[in-house]
């Protein structure tokens, strides 16, 4: 019988694929999560699916995927995802400095949405403060080749760090803000089941649309800085994350909202 691939853990995470994350701006992660966990946490995403109002419902953005956010604060099982302590483990290795969970959102591509996620840079959106090494974990519920609507980044535009946010419904906009990135090389990761691309706030990536007959199902974990702030975005745009809250501009963000990685899995090492 084949042994099954070894997880990736913060102690056995390779001192090269750090580097790699802090060259390019993103990385490939093999087996953060074993298959079956993959399929618990499946599961449990397309439940909470059926139960939670998407974000998107009833928009266009719909079309490009459902959308439901900060999960972990709805069901336990999706909690024991976003806490994970080797995910939350990878993250503090890739980016060199301690983090708190910023929030978590699943991302759903309907069968057939005919829908790319066209290429943006998230740290645009988010009205943060102090926070210059956030990023994203990008998890792989079931295998996601190309077809099924896996993730391109473009290697090294997380040094691009002066636009404003991109639509990501216009597949020229990230384009038209910033020409030179145009010609940057691309590169498309498809992912087995359980495996994760890490990407910086600031890296460009898109999704291509779902072409299969089942859901893409990606749980998606972002991280910031421990020290950070919130800042009312310049342009006046709202976050459904902070919005809530009615913060001073310039507050911590050191809510229970906001968890330390540290914490995480009430510190026990995975
Ligand atoms: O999965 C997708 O369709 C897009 C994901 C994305 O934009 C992100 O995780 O920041």
């Amino acid at each position: 019988m084949p042994q099954p691939a070894p997880l990736t853990t913060p102690d056995n995470l390779p001192a090269s694929l750090v580097e790699d994350y802090r060259r390019d701006g993103f990385v490939r992660v093999p087996c953060v999560l074993s298959p079956a966990e993959a399929a618990e946490f499946r599961a449990a995403t397309l439940a909470c699916d059926q139960r939670l109002r998407s974000l998107t419902a009833g928009s266009a953005a719909e079309k490009v995927f459902s959308q439901l956010l900060n999960v972990w604060r709805e069901d336990p099982v999706i909690r024991r995802l976003t806490l994970h302590p080797r995910l939350g483990g990878i993250a503090q290795k890739l980016a060199g400095v301690k983090l708190r969970l910023w929030h978590d959102h699943t991302l759903i591509k309907q069968p057939h949405n005919r829908a790319n996620t066209e290429f943006h840079q998230d740290r645009p959106y988010w009205p943060l403060l102090d926070a210059d090494h956030p990023l994203s974990a990008w998890i792989a519920l079931q295998d996601v080749p190309v077809e099924r609507g896996c993730m391109s980044f473009i290697p090294g535009s997380h040094r691009v760090t002066n636009l404003v946010s991109q639509d990501l419904m216009d597949p020229r906009d990230l384009f038209r803000k910033c020409p030179e990135l145009a010609y940057y090389p691309r590169v498309t990761v498809p992912l087995r089941a359980g495996d994760v691309t890490f990407h910086h706030a600031y890296a460009a990536h898109m999704a291509t649309s779902n072409q299969t007959d089942e859901a893409r199902v990606a749980h998606v974990v972002i991280f910031m800085d421990a020290g950070a702030r919130y800042r009312k975005r310049a342009d006046g745009a709202v976050h459904p994350v902070t919005d809530p809250l009615n913060l001073p501009d310039g507050a911590r963000l050191d809510q229970e909202l906001f968890p330390l990685v540290d914490g995480f899995g009430e510190g026990k090492k995975a």
